[in-house]
């Protein structure tokens, strides 16, 4: 079984991963998870956080020679603002924690419910592990599943479909189109036109100290037919995969596919029928509104998820609050903040989607070696071809 721990605060000294459960043998690019860092950093509308820190990793465990042993592997982020923050957040007794102490919960973050249930005076104790920073171990993580995914021709992207009101009209189905795509525009939009569009709305929602949410997307091809499972609620691929998704700080809602639109089409118009390719000797469906998911298995269609992120809550206009001590009505705290983050969700979802993705095929093919999982994998695939 695949499992992963991150830890670490925003303005801690670092972010720390473990991933259990890779089999050996798997050829790991140190490079390649700090490109995938840096595009989790990109992105127009984030704040000047972004300018202090480059993510980079280091990798203390698990791997040598540059190939997974199937030890733990542990992978580090230094925060270069620990700096600034050391003693505000030090571990020692003298740490000054009346620096920058909160006391004014800001409505939608985990302040107050946090602060009530952990019983903590100073919300900063709980702003610090609540804070999205966390998702840069989560993408360290998703670019070593994504080089493990590789092994077997797995590819996964993801695209900005809408920020604010802004929406993207034309969708595009070639996933390594959308990848380029995605790549070239500040805001991960495949649309031009619908790029420049979201860039206005979050020079106005900076310039009224506000804060806009969105929708991302992400794709994976080259899936194998039958990962995932029908037989039992925890074994769905989508039900997984949408967890995942939804673990992500500020997420509020998954689609599949379709998704809502279901509710409005007739069946006819939502199911994608079957065909048969007698030249490749492989089935297939002409449409992919199911999001290659039928049955909570993959249906060997790209997978197709798409997932809403809520406004980021710290607003330099502040909303109402209530002091935690006074009780008074006071306006909420300002922090320092992105005023949209959604281009680097949408980073983060490849990266839980890959680790996902990545428990699914160790559910399936699982070895201890990559090439043990390979034999597994490839006489698989010959069944698949005589059915
Ligand atoms: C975040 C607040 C901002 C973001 C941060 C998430 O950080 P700071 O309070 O230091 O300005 O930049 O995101 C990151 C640091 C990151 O790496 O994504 C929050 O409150 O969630």
């Amino acid at each position: 079984m695949l499992h992963y721990l991150t830890a670490g605060e925003s303005h801690g000294a670092c972010l720390t991963a473990i991933i259990e459960g890779l089999p050996a043998g798997i050829p790991i690019d140190q490079a390649d998870i700090n490109r995938h860092l840096a595009r989790r950093q990109a992105g127009y509308g984030r704040g000047g956080r972004m300018k202090i820190e480059n993510d980079k990793v280091i990798i203390s465990a698990g791997i040598r020679g540059g190939y997974t042993l199937g030890s733990p592997i542990t992978l580090s982020i230094m925060n270069k603002d620990w700096e600034n923050w050391r003693h505000i957040m030090s571990s020692a007794p003298d740490a000054q924690i009346e620096d920058k102490k909160v006391t004014h919960p800001r409505p939608g973050h985990a302040d107050l419910a946090g602060g009530i249930k952990y019983n903590q005076r100073d919300l900063r104790s709980i702003l610090e592990r609540s804070s999205a920073r966390e998702t840069a171990a989560r993408v360290a993580v998703g670019a070593v599943c994504m080089q493990f995914l590789a092994a077997f021709d797995v590819f996964i992207t993801s695209h900005v479909v809408q920020i604010g009101g802004i929406r993207i009209k034309n969708t595009i189905s070639d996933i390594k189109e959308i990848a380029k795509l995605a790549e070239e525009s500040p805001v991960r939009c495949v649309d031009n036109d619908a790029t420049k569009k979201m860039m206005q709305q979050i020079d106005l929602a900076k310039k009224q100290g506000d804060s806009l949410g969105g929708v991302f997307e992400v794709r994976a091809g080259n899936i194998p037919i039958g990962l995932g499972s029908h037989v039992h609620w925890e074994r769905k691929l989508d039900a997984r995969l949408s967890y995942g998704l939804m673990s992500i700080q500020a997420i509020k809602g998954v689609e599949v596919g379709l998704g809502f639109e279901c509710a409005e089409r007739f069946g006819s118009r939502v199911h994608d029928e079957i065909y048969y390719d007698f030249d490749n000797q492989k089935f297939y469906h002409k449409t992919n509104h199911a999001g290659g998911i039928e049955g909570g298995m993959s249906n060997g269609e790209d997978i197709i998820l798409r997932a809403v992120m809520k406004p980021i809550p710290t607003l330099l206009t502040p909303l109402d609050s209530v002091d935690i001590n006074t009780k008074k009505t006071y306006p909420a705290a300002k922090e320092r903040s992105d005023t949209c983050a959604v281009p680097a969700a949408a980073v983060v979802g490849e990266a839980v989607v890959a680790y996902e993705l990545s428990c699914a095929m160790i559910d399936k093919f699982g070895g201890d070696s990559l090439s043990e999982m390979m034999r597994n994998y490839k006489n698989y695939l010959a069944q698949v071809e005589k059915y």
